[in-house]
């Protein structure tokens, strides 16, 4: 009796599975021929429209992180995403530190703006200014400032984290710090230094601390040599902000051969941020969505990361929770970021610079973009990825190959460069770059959809087959140290598991 109840069940069961591997079968191998005619400028100002409606809903008409303008794109892309029932969806959350205000400091009446850094107290201290041996790093670097009650401390950029140089000049007696020294580039408070309080309590207290640039160095060393009394005025808020990294990964597909895409989806306070970053975070979004229409032979991981725009702190946390395995299991690592810019270029990662040690087969992954670019009659031309600015950071200094495009940001366009893509001489890639005028009637539409098929065609190609990108065997290691990536450990910010 019950075995031949069970026959049946047994039948309907292998029907059933039959059917869903048959369905799986009939999706055709993805290839770009296929794939490329899918993509099209409509539905990526779909998209825009939509990350635009977001941005409106933040006070301050961004996606910056926190924002709710920020937590409806991330809805957003799960919920596409999860209804094509194509890939495994998950997230992962972490704390961001953020401090927002200003630091300024006054040599002899004269005021000089500074940076401020996360965790720092607020407050004014008019002392002394000491110099600190070293880098102040060491308790003994301290003597002679030791000698004297609540000076300010100056100490030289490097040697060790930020958060220990002030927690030892606070040990020390220090009132105040004065740190100087390569501060960056970009003197925007939210690329804005930080400093790890949490970790550094045992060695001393906080005090308010100021950076400064380089060229105030011998200014201060001099007002040093003298015990001159300067003001410093710290006046920072400082909060920890929860957001989200999602990860969407084809069901089907190798998974030790993954094919990594990542984006990122918040934007720099003040800026709806549309060509800097939906037009990477909208193209990554909408290749896997036609994706989903085929079938794959190496699986495909698409990266959406927060926190770029804190120092890249999404990127840096997702490869920082993966072990040595995982990481193994990348073949590669497309970086996808500001592609529709209005005064554009065609920009491919540099993966053969002899400048810069990128890991092998970054070059086969920028001959692979250079080609499609060839294909359709569009020059493109490499850029250095000398000072890693983007998500592809966390990839390039864990030996995973790395490719990407980039249609010019907040640099110049040069003669020469007008005469291969037309536009304006003289003038930046994006003026909008990171303005409130980053919107949808400032990008280029054609641009971006060129920019995406050539992403769009990567992706197709390596999912069928990545043998052709070389990687370093394990154990093996880039010499990373001739990377120009500015005091990145000191730089770098505290993330936290939510
Ligand atoms: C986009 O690509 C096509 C060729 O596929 C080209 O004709 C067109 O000029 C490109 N658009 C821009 C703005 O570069
Ligand atoms: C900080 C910022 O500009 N955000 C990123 C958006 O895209 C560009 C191009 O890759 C990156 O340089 C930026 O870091």
């Amino acid at each position: 009796m019950s075995s031949l109840l069970l026959l049946p069940r047994l039948l309907i069961l292998s029907l059933l599975t039959n059917l869903a591997f048959s369905q799986q079968a009939q999706q055709p191998l993805v290839s770009s021929s296929l794939l490329l005619p899918t993509l099209n400028q409509q539905s990526l100002s779909s998209h825009a429209i939509s990350f635009s409606t977001f941005a409106s809903q933040s006070p301050s008409k961004d996606r910056a992180i926190g924002t709710e303008g920020h937590k409806l794109s991330l809805s957003y892309i799960r919920q596409k995403l999860g209804d094509t029932g194509y890939y495994d969806i998950s997230e992962q959350n972490f704390n961001i530190a953020v401090s927002r205000g200003t630091a300024s400091l006054d040599i002899g009446g004269k005021k000089y703006d500074g940076f401020t850094m996360t965790h720092s107290p607020s407050g004014k201290v008019s002392a002394a200014v000491v110099a600190v041996a070293g880098y102040g790093c060491d308790p003994t670097n301290y003597r002679e400032l030791e000698k004297m009650e609540g000076t300010i401390a100056l100490i030289k950029l490097g040697g060790c984290q930020f958060g220990e140089q002030v927690a030892r000049a606070g040990a020390a007696g220090a009132k105040g710090v004065i740190i100087y020294g390569g501060m960056p580039i970009n003197k925007d408070q939210e690329r804005a230094i930080t400093l790890t309080l949490a970790e550094r309590k045992e060695i001393g207290p906080y005090v308010p601390v100021i950076g400064v640039d380089e060229k105030y160095g011998a200014k201060l060393l001099a007002a040093a040599k003298d015990k001159k009394i300067v003001n410093i005025d710290v006046q920072v808020k400082n909060q920890w902000i929860m957001t989200t990294n999602v990860i969407a990964e084809t069901k089907g597909g190798a998974k030790d051969k993954v094919v990594a895409i990542g984006s990122h989806t918040d934007t720099v306070p003040g800026s709806p941020g549309i060509n800097d970053n939906v037009s990477g975070a909208g193209a990554a979004l909408e290749i896997a969505l036609q994706l989903s229409k085929f079938s794959v032979n190496n699986a495909v991981r698409f990266l959406f990361f927060s926190g770029e725009e804190n120092e890249m702190v999404g990127s840096d946390y997702y490869m920082a929770s993966l072990d040595e395995k995982s990481r193994q299991n990348f073949a590669l690592y497309l970086n996808v970021d500001i592609i529709a810019s209005k005064n554009h270029g065609y920009f491919v990662y540099d993966g053969s610079s002899k400048k810069v040690p990128v890991p092998p087969g970054s070059r086969q992954v920028q001959d692979v973009f250079d080609k499609y670019f060839q294909s359709v009659g569009i020059k493109s031309l490499p850029i250095y990825t000398e000072e890693p600015r983007g998500d592809y950071k966390a990839f390039m200094t864990s030996n995973i190959p790395i490719g990407g495009i980039h249609s010019g940001a907040d640099f110049p366009k040069s003669e020469e460069q007008v005469k291969i893509w037309g536009g304006q001489a003289g003038e930046p890639f994006d003026k909008n770059y990171h303005q409130p005028g980053d919107t949808i009637e400032n990008i280029d539409l054609s641009v971006w959809l060129n920019h995406t098929k050539a992403l769009g065609h990567a992706i197709a190609t390596f999912s069928r087959d990545v043998s052709g990108v070389p990687k370093l065997k394990e154990g093996q290691k880039l010499p990373l140290r001739k990377l120009k990536i500015r005091g990145v450990e000191n730089r770098h910010p505290q993330f936290v598991k939510a």
